[in-house]
């Protein structure tokens, strides 16, 4: 945590705002915790990203949250390059004064300087791809840029650092770190698949009931989960030889297709 501050802090003197990635189905807790510490009052641009995976509804209700908090925000999808342009439209909104006032001192109007920073997995590489498509090829071009701080163009109007800045979560928090790994964040090897599986399953009950009807045909959910994992590997298949229920191997099951939208579009936190 120590050396991804300090590297995330020499970067700032260098930048004009900062793009901060979270997980749309996971916006609170796929942030770090200490980044408002470490970028102190940088101007920020929240980016939810994989807001294809996150319930639409939701994101809608983060995005009016953080408006009311003053917080700027956009829901994107990285991957399909939705979002991009209002990335930029937006930046240049929040840094109007501060490039007016360079302009009224006679400095040179030049691109806005972000960076992207987020914890891991959340899809860094994946937007940075997708804003610098055009221009990728002209900073890999020239040689021996391998060590220096380079930047990527993305239209004339701004500018990324190569190098995004990487936060790790925090999961001392049990719920936190169920969440990350339901989502993926964090490796399946760090907690135990079954807790994850309880974790999740026991939230589709509360909030999602009709989407974890559907996928795995139940008429109704029972109340013991040892039940309802017995039912899933029945119709599933996970079970050992004499017909036991493989509850690892449900587990995994219930997991990724979480993770896959089988399920439908999930969100794991409300504002
Ligand atoms: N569905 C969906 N998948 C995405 C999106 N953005 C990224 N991904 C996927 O998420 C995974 C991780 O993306 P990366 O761009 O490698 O994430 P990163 O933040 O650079 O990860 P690290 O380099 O490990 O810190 C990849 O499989 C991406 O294809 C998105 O908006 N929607
Ligand atoms: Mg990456």
């Amino acid at each position: 945590m120590a050396k991804a501050r300090r590297q995330v802090t020499e970067k700032l003197s260098l930048i004009d705002i900062v793009f901060e990635l979270v997980d749309a189905r996971i916006p609170a807790s796929s942030r770090n915790p200490m980044i408002d510490e470490i970028i102190k009052n940088k101007p920020r641009l929240l980016l939810l990203n994989k807001a294809d995976k996150a319930d639409p509804k939701v994101t809608k209700e983060w995005i009016s949250y953080y408006k009311e908090s003053g917080v700027h925000a956009l829901a994107i999808n990285s991957q399909a390059g939705e979002g991009m342009k209002q990335i930029v439209n937006e930046a240049k909104v929040i840094l109007t004064d501060k490039f007016d006032k360079m302009a009224a001192k006679g400095i040179r109007p030049r691109a806005i300087r972000a960076l992207i920073v987020g914890i891991p997995n959340v899809g860094k590489s994946t937007l940075i791809n997708r804003l610098a498509k055009k221009n990728i090829a002209q900073t890999g071009d020239r040689p021996g840029i391998t060590k220096a701080q380079s930047w990527i163009k993305v239209g004339k109007e701004l500018e990324l650092l190569d190098t995004p800045g990487i936060l790790w979560p925090k999961f001392e928090d049990q719920e936190v770190g169920l969440k990350l790994a339901t989502t993926g964040a964090i490796k399946d090897t760090i907690l135990n698949l079954q807790d994850i599986a309880v974790y999740a399953l026991r939230f589709l009950e509360e909030n999602y009931p009709d989407n974890l009807k559907e996928r795995f045909d139940l008429d109704q959910i029972p109340d013991d989960i040892v039940i309802l994992f017995d039912e899933i590997a029945k119709r599933r298949g996970t079970m050992m030889s004499g017909g036991l229920t493989d509850y690892d191997k449900t587990a995994e099951l219930i997991i990724r297709e979480i993770r896959t939208e089988k399920l439908g579009r999930l969100t794991f936190e409300k504002p």
